[in-house]
Formats: C-alpha cells, structure tokens, sequence
C-alpha cells in the first residue's frame, strides 16, 4: 500500500528529474534546398534565387553561393539573393545552399543551371543589312506561301509552315527555314518579324558554313507575347556564317508564319582616334623677332 505522501513525493522526483535531466544532442541535420532556380534551367538577366531550410529544433542560417562563391546569408530558415547573370559568362553555373542547424550540424543541396543572356553587342555594332543573295528553304510549306516571301522585302507576305492533321494527330511538329547569304559574313543581328498569333513558342537560331554543321547562336527563344502583327523579333547573334537556319521546335499554334527575315553584318569598328594636329611654324623654340 502507498501512502499519497510516498505518492506526491516520487511524483515530485520522477517530475524533477525529468526536468533537470540534459536534452539529448541534436544529431539531426537540417534539411535544405533551392526553390527557384529550378535545376537544369536556363537563365538570363536578374534572377532571385530562393533556398528554404527546415530542421527539427531550429535553424539558424541559409547561405547561398554561386560557383562556390558565397553571395547571401539568411539568420532564419530561408535567404534569397538577386544574381545578376549578365555579370556572368554565358555557360553552366553551379547553385549551393547550405543550411546550419541551432546544433552546428549542415546539410547542403545544389543545382545546375545554365546562363543565356542575349550576346553583347560587337564593337562595331550592327551594320548594314546582309543581302540574302541565293536561295532560301523551308521545311514544307503551304501552298502558295513560301519561304521565299519571307525575304521579299513585304512585311505583309508570308511563309507558313505546312500544317496537317492524320487521323487527328499533327504530321508536322517542327519546322526550319535556311537562309543562304552567298558567302559568310561576321553576322552581328537577325530580325524575324513573326506573326503575332501564328508564331513560334520554343525556335533557335544556327549558323553554317557547310550546310551540314550547325552552330546554335541562340536557342529557347520565344515570339510569344507579341502586340503588333508582324512581331518583330531581333536577337543579336555573333559569327562568321553564309548560311542562317531559324529552327521551330514548336509553334504557338498549328503552325509557324514568318513575314520576314532580315539579317545585319558587323559594322565598321568605331573611331576611337582623334585627329593629329601639328604647329609646322614657327617651329618649338624657335626665337621670335
Ligand atoms: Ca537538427
Ligand atoms: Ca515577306
């Protein structure tokens, strides 16, 4: 039999032991990861990284780093920094966030992505329009509008890409357009002046000097988004080429339309040297009289 005394008084022990008795160490990491960029995507201009942290007694700092450089440090369970790709070369770059729990222990994620901001411009600037001098090709078009409108100097002709259905499924899904310039030119712009509703929702833009290897100067453009009918596009592109591809890897809608193509060299390289000027007489020094 147990008195409620000997009751109150183990009660009373079992309680303050409990409460004195040191927490067990927190050998818990935290957990950690970025939530925008996503990983593998392909970024351009400013673009504010997000990394969230959770841990099951508390965080005490998110660090953000880029190519193992450390950028931003957040006390709390999250920290943000707003990377300005256009300081960065035009290549793949590593993301890393680690996060630090109240008891030292780490966790870290990382994630790839690739920086595509537009190519600066060349010294020279843009010159004057490159002459599509031979040919240009399509893939298959509809009938009637060619490629060959869409280098005719008439912004309201068109090429369209061939669009058809076989038994409800689309039998085109792609579509290209090559331009041929007659000899290779150091190419500073192109302009693609789509339609506004029929343009091209995923194109690239090649260049070739054997009609067989092309080089990507820009890829996973967009026209989408256009106002104005025809949509002009310009992207400057760098690289000696005599033939230009503009490949649509997926129109807005059934099929691409393209008004025109325009395609500008480099221009001369700016003047950067004053004129001499010289004092023929009297000569230095010499004594007036
Ligand atoms: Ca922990
Ligand atoms: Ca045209």
């Amino acid at each position: 039999m147990i008195s409620p005394k000997s009751t109150l008084i183990l009660f009373l022990t079992v309680f303050f032991s409990l409460g004195m008795a040191p927490k067990p160490p927190d050998n818990i990491a935290p957990q950690v990861s970025i939530t925008v960029p996503s990983n593998n995507a392909t970024i351009s201009g400013i673009v504010n990284i997000q990394a969230q942290a959770t841990d099951n007694r508390g965080v005490s700092k998110v660090e953000i780093y880029v190519d193992n450089a450390l950028k931003a440090t957040g006390y709390a369970a999250s920290a943000s920094y707003a990377w300005d790709t256009s300081a960065s070369p035009n290549a793949a770059h590593t993301l890393k966030a680690i996060a630090t729990d109240k008891s030292n222990n780490t966790a870290q994620a990382q994630i790839n992505v690739t920086v595509n901001n537009a190519v600066p411009p060349t010294p020279g600037g843009v010159g004057g329009q490159v002459p599509v001098s031979l040919s240009v090709v399509s893939s298959f078009s509809n009938i009637n509008k060619s490629a060959a409108q869409a280098i005719d100097n008439n912004l309201s002709t068109y090429w369209q890409g061939q669009y058809s259905t076989f038994f409800g499924r689309k039998t085109f899904t792609s579509w290209w357009l090559r331009l041929d310039l007659g000899k290779p030119y150091d190419l500073a712009k192109i302009s693609i002046f789509w339609d506004k509703a029929y343009g091209a929702a995923n194109y690239s833009i090649q260049g070739s000097n054997d009609y067989t290897t092309w080089a990507n100067l820009q890829t996973n453009l967009s026209s989408a988004g256009g106002s104005t009918n025809p949509n002009q596009k310009d992207h400057l592109i760098t690289g000696t080429y005599q033939h230009i591809r503009v490949f649509i890897n997926k129109a807005q809608l059934l099929y691409p339309r393209v008004y025109e193509v325009k395609i500008y060299r480099v221009g001369a390289p700016p003047d950067t040297q004053g004129p001499t000027l010289e004092i023929t007489s009297p000569k230095d020094g010499e004594v007036i009289r």
